[in-house]
């Protein structure tokens, strides 16, 4: 039988072998990666471990909070304060940036997330995940502040995620192609799973939450009604969709199987570019789309080439097969 090839070792190799990662950055992911472990415990026990249900409280963007998003939270942050790897901390359910506390030393890395992706689907037992992004910090800078984090995708050192489904299976890029790592849970460990994925060009499958369909932009409707005419259509061909509400979940499919994924700007908040936030939602996943040879945009540019303006910015998102990507963003420019 192939020997097993744990994240430890694919990340070691990655540091020794082909000098791709930094130490700093290797221990940065195995730690995230720690985190997930423990997140997926919890997330497993649910009801048992009395993890489910709201938590009373808001985050920045106005949403309620579940009990796991709070616990997933905490979890990333003990778990990455004081490994010495990072200087600063950024999250969905936070308002501000956590700098690692001067008790501890301090790294050049700067790590954003969403500690669970999906809330709408954690009392319903359907996957969730965790969503991260890391950039490093810029050159000569003394103190951090949020400013530092304001880089764009494309500055992305690593980016990942991790998904609590039937399997929990981490998802990461260095910039070197995809790599998939599912959890043995009897071994305690991420074992390499899948290696140099690639989403096919072409689909038959697409993702957006249809119940919005009034409130989208002239693009987004010629392009999901041509989809639904089928074979009778101009595509010349049936579609099937698919919507989980958790974007792990649907890029986790497009990865696996292809499919275009859309969360486009609609009118119910038109002063919003849409309800995925930049930073550590759409930059991290444009990112792993791309390097599995798909494409990321927002309709007019590519994710990774926008500049933030702020933390929690939110963005337009049309990811996945790149043949359906460019056809998307195609119809925005009025082709
Ligand atoms: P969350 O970070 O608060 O969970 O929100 C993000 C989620 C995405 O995972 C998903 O694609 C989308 O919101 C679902 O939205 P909707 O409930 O409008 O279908
Ligand atoms: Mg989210």
């Amino acid at each position: 039988m192939a020997q097993k090839i744990s994240l430890t070792r694919y990340l070691v190799e990655q540091q020794r072998v082909d000098g791709l990662i930094p130490a700093q950055l290797r221990l940065l992911l195995e730690v995230v990666a720690r985190a997930c472990k423990s997140i997926s415990q919890a997330v497993n026990k649910g009801a048992l471990g009395g993890v489910l249900g709201s938590a009373d409280s808001e985050n920045v963007q106005g949403e309620v909070q579940k009990k796991l998003d709070i616990i997933a939270n905490e979890v990333l942050i003990e778990a990455n304060e004081w490994g010495g790897h990072l200087a600063a901390m950024a999250s969905e359910e936070m308002d501000a940036i956590y700098v690692v506390p001067n008790r501890y030393p301090k790294g050049e890395y700067l790590l954003l997330f969403d500690p669970l992706d999906g809330s709408s689907n954690i009392d319903v037992n359907v996957s969730i995940g965790t969503i991260f992004s890391v950039l490093k910090m810029p050159e000569d800078d003394r103190g951090v502040d949020e400013g530092d984090f304001l880089q764009a995708g494309s500055r992305q050192v690593a980016a990942g995620y991790c998904v609590y489904g039937p399997q929990t299976t981490l998802v990461l890029t260095v910039g070197d192609g995809v790599a998939m790592f599912t959890l043995d849970r009897e071994q305690g460990s991420f074992v390499l799973t899948e290696e140099n994925v690639r989403i096919p060009e072409d689909t038959r499958e697409f993702a957006i939450n249809m119940s919005n369909m009034r409130h989208w932009d002239a693009p987004v409707k010629r392009y999901v009604a041509e989809c639904l005419e089928g074979v009778e259509g101009p595509r010349g061909k049936d579609f099937n969709m698919r919507w989980i509400a958790s974007m792990v979940a649907d890029v986790h499919r497009i990865l696996t199987r292809g499919g275009i994924f859309m969360y486009p700007w609609d009118k119910r908040e038109p002063n919003k570019p849409g309800k995925l936030r930049l930073m550590y939602e759409a930059n991290p996943m444009a990112w792993l789309v791309e390097q599995a040879g798909g494409a990321a945009t927002n309709g007019k540019q590519r994710i990774l080439d926008i500049q933030p303006s702020k933390l929690h910015e939110r963005v337009s998102v049309i990811l996945g097969s790149k043949n359906e990507v460019e056809r998307v963003t195609s119809y925005h420019s009025g082709i």
